[in-house]
Formats: structure tokens, sequence, C-alpha cells
């Protein structure tokens, strides 16, 4: 079980625009401001994917979080 307040630190992390939702360019930037330059978009949308309960290309705190817990 994840900690849930170090789950939404992380979440606002990736949230960038601070909408609630975290896109695959969101995921991409804050990947690269961590330093990871190796996440391309493509590589952003299939990480986005695997989280993505509803399919919308977004992602929710809810679905982050359910993602978290499956690991
Ligand atoms: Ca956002
Ligand atoms: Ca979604």
């Amino acid at each position: 079980m994840a900690d849930i307040e170090s789950a939404r630190k992380a979440f606002d992390r990736f949230d960038l625009n601070g909408d609630g939702l975290i896109s695959a360019a969101e995921y991409k930037s804050a990947m690269a401001q961590l330093g990871d330059f190796h996440v391309t978009e493509t590589v952003a949308e299939a990480v986005i994917k695997t989280k993505d309960g509803n399919g919308d290309g977004l992602l929710t705190f809810d679905e982050f979080w359910a993602a978290l817990n499956q690991a």
C-alpha cells in the first residue's frame, strides 16, 4: 500500500498546470525536469496508457493512485 500523501505530492509534481489531470506532455516535461530526457512524447503516451483506467489519455489522481497500488 503506497502512502497517499506522497502519492499526492508526486501527482502534483507531474500535473504542471494544476488542472488535476496528467497529460502525456506534462509527464514528459516533468520527467525532463527530474533529469530524464529519454522520455519522449511517445514513451509518455505509452506510460499514461498503462495507468489510464478510462482511456481518455489523461490521468486523474484516482487513476494514478490505483496504478500505484497495482504494483
Ligand atoms: Ca495537468
Ligand atoms: Ca483517464
